[in-house]
């Protein structure tokens, strides 16, 4: 297809991602090392408060970090329940290169991290640290909706080659029970693909994820012809179905983008509000609103 490279990416922080991304798939860079570089940029700031550094701990304080990667070769590499590493996309990414294993987890993901080299450093930052105080007074839960227009970064990719591959990094439900991991570092939840036919990624709720194999469900939809659009949509509508009585039902938000092989792609999300990033040669780098069911 003559559509490629394309990168499409969740929320307003996906376009310094796909920037960089872009810039490192241009320069003839590793697909899954362009992945990498896009997706620290909203890891290092500590203004994303809902991935890597500065994101919002869990109710006890500690931030922990979801992640995963996944190449055209439909190999994966994916660490959850991280603690203390300020790019979980990268150990991610070791994973998938440097153990016979998909996923590492808590304790044993940072002493792989540590290592294979990466230095252990405190997360929380003042900012975020006050903010679960403030949280802390009422303790209760209840996940906020399009958190700030960020929520978990995934990526898409379909490089030089027409090859896809993609990632997906956050620290998870703000004040999430420790111990928590949500849809993000699971392959089939979070973040899934066939090079054969595409490639899906999710943000939102990754309990409501989870309970529908979300970006799994979207790309069989898409291998049996439906459009990135059509597939998003009707797995929105599967998860509202299946949550429309659900106690979760009231924060509710899920959204899902994705690409095809043949370089179309689209999104789609249960409330309004969410939006993506895309990156193409024709068009360069900006941002589209999602279709939505509800707002
Ligand atoms: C998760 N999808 O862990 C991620 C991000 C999030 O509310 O915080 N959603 O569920």
């Amino acid at each position: 297809n003559k559509k490629k490279p394309l990168i499409i990416s969740t929320w307003n922080h996906g376009l310094p991602a796909n920037e960089e991304t872009w810039k490192q798939l241009k320069n003839g860079k590793p697909t899954l090392d362009a992945i990498e570089a896009g997706m620290m940029i909203p890891e290092g700031d500590p203004k994303v408060r809902s991935v890597g550094y500065g994101g919002y701990p869990d109710r006890e304080g500690h931030v922990t970090l979801d992640a995963c990667i996944m190449d055209h070769n439909s190999d994966c590499g994916s660490v959850c329940f991280l603690e203390g590493i300020k790019h979980p996309i990268s150990v991610a990414k070791r994973v998938l290169q440097n153990t016979p294993h998909v996923m590492l987890s808590g304790e044993g993901a940072l002493q792989f991290a540590l290592e294979e080299g990466f230095k252990k450093e405190n997360l929380l930052t003042p900012e975020s640290e006050k903010d679960w105080k403030n949280w802390l007074e009422a303790s209760k839960y209840k996940p906020v909706i399009n958190i700030e227009n960020h929520d978990t970064i995934s990526m898409l990719v379909i490089d030089n080659d027409g090859n896809i591959s993609g990632g997906c990094t956050t620290s998870g439900a703000a004040w999430k029970m420790h111990g928590r991991v949500g849809d993000s570092p699971i392959i089939g939840a979070g973040l899934f693909l066939d090079n054969e036919v595409g490639a899906a990624a999710a943000t939102g709720l990754g309990e409501a994820v989870i309970r529908t194999a979300g970006s799994a469900m979207v790309v069989e939809l898409m291998r049996q012809g439906k459009s990135p659009n059509q597939a998003c949509k009707e797995i929105v509508e599967r998860i509202y179905d299946k949550h429309k009585n659900h106690r979760d039902m009231e924060y509710l938000q899920v959204g899902f983008i994705a690409v095809n092989k043949e370089g179309e792609y689209g999104g789609y999300s249960l409330r309004s509000g969410f939006n993506y990033a895309v990156y193409d040669e024709k068009n360069g780098n900006r941002m589209e609103d999602s279709k939505f069911k509800m707002t």
